[in-house]
């Protein structure tokens, strides 16, 4: 496809396209190729022997020395704004402890709740920050945020704030997700119902008035919020026309996914205890599964996500770091690639998927983001790797060569 060359900003020479296109059937490869860009969007792609005449001298043309472009990675499920850590549990757990064992000790999410709260926001900001250019610096160049370790208005708010600066510091973009309903604070003990009241009559109003999220998520689980609260939080988010994702059969099966389905959730995430009527339920509402090997290895679970039957069942599968304190500190979307392929034996070609165009599916841009295609936008990763499969195959060495977002170099 071609559109006028006069806008083309910037163009790639001498690198191998895996466009993605196709989803996880193929990697869409285009060798020999080269890519244009024009405000911020691609603009051509194709064999460079079919590359159109350009103006030399306004289009900035960069070598890319054979290297391999792919969409610029996209982690669409993260925990990254957060006080303290949790390694004294990693310590428990290591000596036997489960972790329900302590979170149902007063450890666990509600002890990193204790931390948010007392954390200033410039101190959660600069801890974040952190993170999240160890993140970029892998090729990251979408990020989702969730809220949910403040579980009171004030501290939600200042979590989402801190995402939305970060977006602003750094040049990726975040999607922010208020996760209200992730854990009863100490305040509400036996009062679920009582938190969820909070939840969607105060928080969730303020959140929206003060534009400070794009997603609702709730933890639908034994130690989370059952069905009934859940469905609440899902109905109130879509009053608000804010779109909603689950963190569901990540411990048992709860049926949190299947009722996400029912309110056409963007995606349902961790899905260990997935069963066959959440599958079914996942394909009919065109929802993503979200796997996310780093919580399962932190874990130390032995009991897998259903990969095989999600595959059977068309359902998107895409794959995140987790990244949080306590079931996942792990701050690489390169080794989820890695991991996916070995703990989850998803293919190569499914694993990148997982972190591209299913990843964008999660968080509702597949329409614009996630795939290298004419008029998507140009954010793109070039990595030094003779096949695409070396993205999953080694972990410590970053190929990571240049990071490109919005059409603009950014690594
Ligand atoms: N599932 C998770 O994996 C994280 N939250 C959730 O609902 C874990 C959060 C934590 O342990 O701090
Ligand atoms: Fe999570």
């Amino acid at each position: 496809m071609t559109t006028s060359t006069a806008s083309w900003t910037t163009l790639y020479r001498n690198i191998n396209i895996a466009t993605m296109d196709d989803g996880s059937s193929s990697y869409g490869i285009i060798e020999h190729a080269a890519l244009a860009i024009a405000a911020g969007k691609i603009a051509w792609l194709g064999k460079e022997s079919e590359l159109p005449e350009f103006d030399n001298k306004t289009v900035e043309v960069i070598d890319g020395n054979n290297g391999w472009l792919t969409p610029g990675l996209i982690d669409c499920h993260t925990h990254i704004v957060y006080g303290g850590n949790r390694a004294n549990e990693f310590e428990l757990r290591l000596q036997g402890a489960s972790y329900e064992e302590i979170a149902n000790n007063g450890g666990g999410i509600v002890s990193t709740v204790n931390a948010t709260r007392q954390a200033s926001e410039q101190a959660l900001f600069d801890s974040a920050l952190k993170r999240l250019t160890a993140m970029h610096q892998q090729g990251v160049t979408t990020i989702e945020i969730k809220s949910g370790y403040g579980l009171n208005l004030e501290t939600e708010l200042k979590m989402l704030r801190v995402a939305t600066r970060l977006g602003e510091a750094l040049p990726l973009t975040i999607k922010r997700t208020f996760l209200g309903a992730h854990a009863l604070p100490v305040e509400f003990k036996n009062d679920a119902d009582g938190y969820i009241d909070l939840v969607v009559n105060e928080m969730l109003p303020q959140v929206c008035k003060q534009n400070l999220a794009d997603s609702v998520d709730v933890f639908c689980e034994g130690i989370g919020f059952n069905l009934a609260q859940t469905e609440r939080v899902f109905k109130a988010a879509l009053d608000h026309k804010l779109s909603i994702k689950v963190h569901a059969e990540q411990l048992s099966d709860l049926g949190g996914t299947e009722l996400a389905a029912h309110y056409q959730a963007l995606s349902s995430d961790h899905l260990e205890f997935l069963p066959e009527s959440g599958i079914k339920a996942m394909t009919q509402a065109n929802m993503t599964a979200v796997l996310l090997p780093g919580a399962f290895y932190f874990l130390r679970e032995t009991k897998l996500p259903p990969i095989e039957q999600l595959r059977a069942n068309n359902v998107a599968m895409a794959i995140a770091t987790d990244a949080n304190p306590g079931s996942s500190p792990i701050h690489s979307i390169q080794l989820m690639l890695n991991m996916a392929c070995t703990l989850f034996r998803l293919t190569p070609v499914e694993a990148i998927a997982g972190v591209t165009c299913n990843a964008a599916k999660a968080l509702g841009i597949d329409h614009h983001c996630g795939k290298i295609k004419v008029g998507f936008d140009a954010d793109l990763a070039l990595w030094d790797i003779n096949q695409v499969a070396e993205l999953c195959y080694q972990f410590g060495v970053n190929p990571l060569v240049r990071l490109i977002q919005q059409g603009k170099r950014v690594i």
